[in-house]
């Protein structure tokens, strides 16, 4: 090729590299998913992946994440630092390469072990796209450079700013607010969840993470220290910490060698739920996908194996499903995939097809051992895989009995729902309102047009502590399927709730504003999260927020939703204001809830969305099970927020 030639090719490129970084800020979606607070979230772990990336490679052992005063972001590692000579193909830096040609992230190391991609591994460019600011500090060969860019334009080419003895790269970026229009605001607890998170996928490294925002009474910043030395056996241990054991051992491994690194850990609890994370390449694989399968097939396959030997299957009188291999199961399947495929609704479901075999294989291999060892521990799972089979049959009976009703329509609806009059369900929505006297004020409140009233009476029913058939024979649960509309699949491999009956895009749970009604809310919510998952990824449900007091003085009034608000609208009136607390929603007439709580022009209603399911999974299991102390901790810990939100 001729000089000329690769002179216009330079060129060429480099406009394609400046459309990239246009194209990221046009079109921010196609590159991290949505604009919303995931989104937002999304920049956070494309920095820490970059560096997770460089402790996998053996580079590094530590990563600061800090929340900064003002809000930004930084990350810093203690790796090798990003390189910041002369890039030739580009003529510029590498560092500079890397932050602001889409796709160039560490392709120029084939030694590094980089197995990004999926939603993460777009590159650190579209951070830097989609910040307003962002610096680049690296620690390199004793000496500090530094980098600074605008909406991913570099400033200045890198220049030299100091001498060090550390090694490493720190990455400070401001989310931009006319592309995060809703919100640059970094959330404490989501932030901390994946590093935690992190931790356990990648053993071995520290991560620190910061909170610069406030400090405590002690003039301290809001910090955790996470690191894990037996990774995802300890994940086990943390997320089934208030769940009861019925083996004496978490059941791992770790075949890092090989094609495909494989990481498992297992463990079984008296529970009946199961519960199985997947991930690939640290990302977790919401709708699974091949890793998944060839768990689970080798689960199967070396259970069974071992039950049909140990002549303990000799008296059954019918088939044991893949199902019941899985009742009481808490297990995590990590991956490392060097090109994974990722399908499904939410890309998030692994599709390359090699992965299934691998897995199967050390499942099988590590399963086989265990139970070889662990003579008793075999015996108690095979006893709880025949009572789960014993159980589904129970269950499907009971199921099917709901199926049944809801079918057949005509009395098919529960007697106690006040139904609304639009069919279309876009446009309904349905209040599952505590206790029969509320829901009545709700039913005269309400807009019978698009709203409908559903009672439940009292406590229902805790089905974290449930065994299944139990759930489907309450009532409060048959009516809550029955008026909804929607049915579970039967089949073995469709336990998929069909939402395309659902007859309400909103499902609203309204509760008193106090510890009963939170617990309430939670029973529910607890209840759509193991049955009706989907409904919430949907975003089909929703919790009312009624106001705390009502602030009164002659002919004025005002709704108070928290303490400020309320000395507010006294002040307002001009101070002495009689003020009334609710103390439930039976203490509100109709109108006054409807005015509040029930009409959409005023009400505000909080969607229900799932960050992190591992992270869901541990509060549910903490709320709704034995042990007390951590509920009474948690409960205390967010009682602040709960009072706010409210
Ligand atoms: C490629 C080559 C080298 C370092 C890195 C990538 C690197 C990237 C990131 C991103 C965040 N932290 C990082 N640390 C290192 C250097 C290779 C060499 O020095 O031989």
């Amino acid at each position: 090729m001729s000089e000329e030639i690769k002179k216009n090719n330079y060129s060429a490129d480099s406009i394609q590299a400046l459309e990239g970084m246009e194209h990221v800020r046009m079109r921010p979606s196609m590159y991290i998913g949505d604009v919303g607070v995931r989104g937002l979230h999304h920049l956070v772990y494309e920095v820490v992946d970059n560096s997770i990336d460089e402790a996998m490679g053996g580079h590094c052992d530590t990563i600061g994440v800090a929340i900064n005063e003002d809000g930004s972001v930084t990350v810093e590692d203690n790796g090798r630092g990003i390189p910041v000579d002369l890039h030739k193909k580009e003529g510029v830096s590498a560092l500079e390469v890397v932050m602001t040609k889409i796709g160039a992230g560490g392709k120029f190391d084939k030694d590094s072990y980089k197995v990004s991609g999926g939603l993460h591994g777009v590159g650190v460019s579209v951070v830097n796209a989609l910040s307003v600011h962002m610096k680049s500090t690296v620690f390199r060969d004793g000496k500090i450079y530094e980098q600074e860019y605008e909406r991913g334009k570099s400033l200045y080419p890198v220049k030299q700013i100091g001498e060090t003895d550390k090694r490493g790269t720190r990455q400070t970026f401001y989310p931009d607010n006319t592309i995060f229009t809703q919100t640059t605001e970094f959330s404490y607890d989501t932030l901390s969840a994946r590093m935690r998170e992190l931790s356990f996928l990648n053993k071995g490294i520290t991560i620190t993470f910061t909170d610069k925002r406030e400090v405590d009474e002690k003039g301290e910043f809001k910090s955790e220290v996470f690191h894990s030395t037996e990774g995802l056996k300890e994940y086990i241990r943390y997320l089934d910490g208030n769940r009861e054991p019925i083996i004496s051992h978490v059941i791992s491994m770790d075949h890092d060698k090989g094609e495909i690194p494989v990481e498992v850990a297992l463990i079984y609890n008296t529970s009946y739920t199961e519960n199985i994370f997947s991930y690939v390449n640290n990302i977790n694989t919401h709708e699974g996908g091949t890793h998944l399968q060839g768990f689970r097939s080798g689960l199967t396959r070396t259970l069974k194996k071992y039950a049909d030997s140990s002549g303990m299957l000799d008296k059954l009188k019918f088939e044991i499903a893949g199902d019941d291999f899985r009742e009481g199961l808490t297990a995590i399947i990590s991956v490392k995939v060097a090109e994974p495929q990722f399908e499904g609704q939410t890309k998030t479901k692994l599709g390359n097809r090699e992965v299934v075999s691998p897995v199967s294989q050390a499942v099988g291999e590590m399963l086989e051992n265990y139970l070889e060892e662990n003579p008793n521990d075999a015996r108690v799972i095979i006893q709880k895989v025949i009572l789960a089979a014993q159980a589904r049959h129970a269950a499907k009976k009971a199921r099917e009995m709901v199926q049944r009703k809801t079918v057949m329509g005509g009395g098919g609806l529960p007697g106690k729902l006040s139904d609304c009059s639009e069919q279309d369900p876009a446009r309904c929505e349905v209040y599952l309102v505590e206790g029969d006297s509320a829901g009545g004020t709700a039913k005269q409140g309400r807009d019978r047009a698009f709203q409908a009233i559903l009672p439940l009476r009292g406590k229902i029913l805790n089905v974290e502590k449930a065994m299944h058939h139990k759930v489907f024979e309450n009532e409060e649960i048959r009516n809550i399927f029955t008026a909804l509309g929607v049915t579970v699949g039967t089949e073995e491999d469709s336990k998929a709730l069909n939402l395309s009956k659902l007859r309400y895009h909103k499902v609203i749970i309204m509760c008193d504003a106090d510890v009963d009604g939170s617990h309430i809310s939670t029973l529910i919510l607890t209840f759509f999260f193991r049955f009706m998952k989907e409904l919430i990824e949907e975003g089909h449900v929703y919790i009312a927020a009624p106001p705390l007091y009502l602030v009164k003085k002659g002919n004025k009034k005002e709704y108070a939703w928290n303490d400020v608000q309320r000395d507010q609208a006294n002040e307002r009136m001009g101070g002495s204001a009689a003020i009334q607390r609710y103390k439930g929603l039976g203490e509100m007439n109709a109108e006054q809830l409807w005015e509040t709580t029930m009409d959409p022009n005023f009400r505000t209603l909080r969607q229900v969305n799932i960050d992190s399911l591992a992270e869901a999974d541990q509060v549910f299991s903490m709320l709704m099970g034995d042990e007390v102390p951590p509920r009474r901790e948690f409960i205390e810990k967010n009682a602040v927020y709960a009072n706010i939100d409210a």
